[in-house]
């Protein structure tokens, strides 16, 4: 059978066997044919189905979370871990506290996580996991219960050499904090269970930055190959989380003018640059929405809607916040602007739409498996200081990101020029991920 084929046969029997989870074929519909040409070279992969065993998640756990609001009430969620691919090492990835979090959105991440972990060239595998609680106002109580019910099942799936979780969207070190002390109740105190712990005990150094700065990076050696850089640069950010923080606090430091970044809401235009001073003490000190911030600050205005309706010229776009917020028609709006580079800090922000449309019109594009892999690689990083029962210092930790991203970005755009077409870094990220772990997968006889 033609490659082409069985990629196509593949797709459509996971679609019949999967209907409802959107955005999960979205994420293997990006994939599959990008990896085309490197299987065309590699039949002994096609032969023996290795597609279709890598689509399927090696375990997926769902449990119930019962927990007790405030006011006394007994409310429950789901939770969730899918732990997708163990060929390079235990199960890795994040953990995600939104109301959409579902069945669908957590393969999809897992998928993606997958070949990321593979591109960073640590020993971590594919996972990811999460509940569909909502965090956005409650007490810090709710918040502790609701992390010590979902750890008290979680505690029975992980460990330091099987499955290590970490964050994502709605889980940050406070939450690392809570889901860490139940596991140490439950089991015992064992600190490679978990990554993006405060740094107070056994958290890495940089892990908070490195998502944000990593994508900063990405884009950093993308343009010194260019000899070019983010001086002068006008750059928009979604997003004014964890990653999106720390990304425009990167790009400040390398002499870019960072003059958006939103919420699900709407966004900040503040074309002074954005004062991360006053945005860190709004969103990680006082849990605010983004409305504070024009309070706060007369050279800004808030809109409301989607950052990426905003018609301004700007060199850059970093979009932080979350899955399928760029499509065809907000891409074209990127295009009108002038943007030359898109990174993506989230994951699978831009739909297949957005891609095409940047492919064609010359964008360089650094898609979320290569561009924000720098969070997933200092949680590594995590673990190897656990490990050695030692901790590096913040520029041993920062050198090694950089290092780690510059890699990452070579090797997409290496492996682009050998089986796709040169700058097309999407598909060099999928290429070079997915050659490691089916090799690996291989010789652990397909299991
Ligand atoms: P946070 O929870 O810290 O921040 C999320 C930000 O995105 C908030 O500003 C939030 O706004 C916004 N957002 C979330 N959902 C939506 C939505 N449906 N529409 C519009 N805006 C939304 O999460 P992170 O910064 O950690 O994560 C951001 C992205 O980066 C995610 O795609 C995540 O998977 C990805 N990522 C994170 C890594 C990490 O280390 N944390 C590593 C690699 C990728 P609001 O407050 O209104 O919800
Ligand atoms: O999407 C991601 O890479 C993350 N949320 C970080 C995962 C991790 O284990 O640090």
């Amino acid at each position: 059978m033609e490659v082409r084929e069985y990629v196509e046969q593949v797709q459509k029997n996971l679609a019949a066997k999967d209907p409802n989870q959107e955005e999960f074929l979205q994420a293997v519909e990006e994939f599959l044919p990008a990896v085309i040409p490197f299987l065309e070279e590699h039949p002994e992969y096609v032969e023996k189905n290795i597609l279709e065993i890598i689509l399927e998640p090696e375990r997926m756990i769902q449990f119930r979370v019962p927990w007790q609001d405030d006011a006394g009430n007994w409310q429950v969620n789901r939770g969730y871990r899918v732990q997708f691919n163990s060929a390079l090492g235990p199960y890795k990835g994040g953990l995600r506290f939104h109301p959409s979090v579902n069945l669908s959105i957590l393969k999809f991440l897992g998928f993606e996580q997958i070949f990321k972990n593979s591109l960073t060239d640590l020993p971590i595998g594919g996972g990811k996991g999460g509940s569909d609680f909502d965090p956005k106002k409650k007490s810090d109580s709710e918040i502790m219960r609701f992390c010590q019910s979902f750890m008290t099942e979680l505690a029975k799936h992980i460990g330091p050499n099987l499955d290590v979780p970490a964050g994502d969207i709605g889980v940050g070190g406070r939450e690392i904090g809570y889901l860490f002390g139940q596991y140490k109740r439950l089991r015992e105190y064992d600190m490679g269970v978990l990554t993006g712990k405060p740094l107070g005990f056994n958290g890495s150094l940089g892990r908070t930055e490195a998502t944000g700065y990593g994508a900063v990076y990405f884009v950093k050696h993308l343009l010194e190959d260019r000899e070019d850089s983010f001086e002068g640069k006008k750059v928009l950010v979604s997003g004014s989380g964890n990653v999106a923080i720390y990304a425009i606090e990167k790009a400040h430091e390398l002499g870019a003018r960072v003059i958006t970044c939103s919420d699900s809401n709407g966004y900040i235009y503040d074309e002074e640059g954005i004062d991360l001073d006053l945005l860190k003490d709004i969103k990680e000190v006082r849990r605010e929405r983004l409305t504070e911030y024009v309070k706060e600050r007369s050279s800004a205005e808030y809109y409301e809607g989607s950052v990426w309706e905003f018609e301004i010229d700007a060199d850059i776009a970093l979009p932080c916040a979350t899955q399928n917020e760029i499509d065809g028609k907000k891409a074209e709006i990127l295009v009108k602007n002038g943007v030359k580079v898109v990174a993506e800090g989230a994951n699978m922000p831009s739909t297949m739409d957005a891609v095409k449309l940047y492919l064609e019109k010359g964008i360089l594009y650094g898609s979320g498996k290569a561009a924000n892999a720098g969070g997933v690689a200092v949680s590594a990083l995590e673990m190897s200081q656990n490990s050695q029962r030692l901790a590096w210092t913040k520029e041993e930790v920062d050198s090694k990101l950089d290092g780690i991203m510059k890699n990452i970005y070579e090797t997409c755009r290496d492996t682009a020029e050998k089986y796709a077409e040169k700058d097309n870094f999407a598909a060099g990220a999928n290429i070079a991920g997915f050659e490691k772990v089916a090799a690996a997968m291989l010789a652990q006889g397909l299991v």
